[in-house]
């Protein structure tokens, strides 16, 4: 059988988008190909990581406490070199690293954007062969061009984003890219080495079947949320279920399957952290973004994630995520009216 070779390449898409605004300067083109090659570098590590001597604790602990892994030291990166050497990128902002990067030099300083991303989220699956992802989120920046990248560039609230994705190294490896004009699902062709395009225009469901929280938590989560949950475990045909419970570890994973099939993802703050796990910078924001523009909303339990106003680099939100409906239901609850 004759492989289709018509199907469209990242960059072929990219750079079709792109005819159809002949005044844009192609730097957005320019950093989703440098994400893609950053992408492809880490798959190649994902695929190996139980082979070689790269999987397991690099011996140092992250800004956040936690262990960090050598995928996580190598996909950072990758993907902070990247947008280093490439020409859209002023500077940067990861989970891995403490504190902004602004790269100042010359070409940098005049570039348009500065990008957040979770260069391996869910790294606590690597060593047990479960999906992990990357997550990246893109601000035009707001300080002067020609100068160096600033902290307001980086502490924008969501709803300023012009463009967010993510990886998925699963299965198969995929990149799903949102912009204002839409969201579209690339797989990795290993045949050729390029991203192609597999889910164009993806659209949430409004309604689904799939609800994705930690159920391990459940006696820390607030009344609202518990009532909701226990309302999901009895749904029937007759009030649009049975529903099934689903929940990899992973975020990127268990927001895919929802965004594709129609589903829910929670990730309530508890008592312990009332704030939650998930950082909204990097998290809880490009996540958000990729799903309202596939018809879906996210909320923190009381208002919009994109709403937020940040802070700080590293904060915590609660974060409630998925299709349109189900989240109607689930802000009833919140809000008293169940
Ligand atoms: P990480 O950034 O340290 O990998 O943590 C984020 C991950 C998410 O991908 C996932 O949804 C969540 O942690 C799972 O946490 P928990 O095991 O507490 O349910
Ligand atoms: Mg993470």
């Amino acid at each position: 059988m004759m492989v289709n070779r018509n199907i469209l390449t990242l960059d072929e898409f990219t750079l079709q988008q792109l005819r159809q605004f002949p005044s844009a300067t192609g730097e957005l083109s320019s950093l989703l190909r440098d994400i893609g090659l950053a992408a492809k570098r880490v798959n190649v590590e994902v695929n190996k990581a139980g082979l070689v001597d790269i999987l397991g604790d690099a011996g140092s602990v992250n800004v956040q406490g936690e262990d960090v892994k050598k995928l996580d030291i190598y996909a950072n990166n990758q993907f902070m070199g990247v947008l280093k050497h490439g020409i859209s990128c002023a500077g940067i902002g990861s989970e891995e690293l403490d504190d902004f990067v602004v790269f100042n030099d010359e070409v940098s300083n005049n570039s348009k954007y500065v990008v957040l991303f979770d260069p391996l989220d869910g790294s606590g699956n690597i060593d047990v062969n479960v999906s992990i992802g990357t997550i990246f989120s893109v601000y035009k920046r707001v300080s002067e061009k020609g100068k160096p990248c600033t902290k307001e560039d980086f502490l924008q609230p969501g709803n300023r984003q012009v463009a967010a994705g993510y990886v998925i190294y699963g299965s198969s490896t995929m990149l799903v890219y949102a912009t204002r004009r839409g969201v579209n699902g690339f797989t990795l062709d290993p045949s050729i080495g390029e991203f192609s395009l597999s889910h164009p225009d993806i659209q949430c469901p409004a309604e689904g079947k799939f609800y994705s929280v930690n159920h391990g938590n459940f006696f820390q989560y607030e009344e609202p949320v518990r009532r909701y949950i226990d309302a999901c475990q009895r749904k029937t045909k007759e009030t649009g279920g049975p529903y099934t419970q689903r929940y990899v570890g992973s975020m990127v994973a268990d927001v895919h399957r929802n965004l594709i099939k129609g589903g829910i993802f929670m990730y309530p703050g508890t008592t312990d952290k009332p704030k939650g796990k998930l950082r909204l910078l990097y998290e809880a924001n490009p996540c958000a973004f990729i799903v309202e523009m596939a018809g879906g909303s996210a909320t923190d339990g009381k208002q919009r994630i994109m709403d937020i106003v940040p802070d700080e680099l590293h904060q915590r939100t609660p974060l409630f995520i998925g299709s349109k409906l189900m989240m109607e239901e689930l802000d009833n609850y919140q809000t008293g009216k169940i």
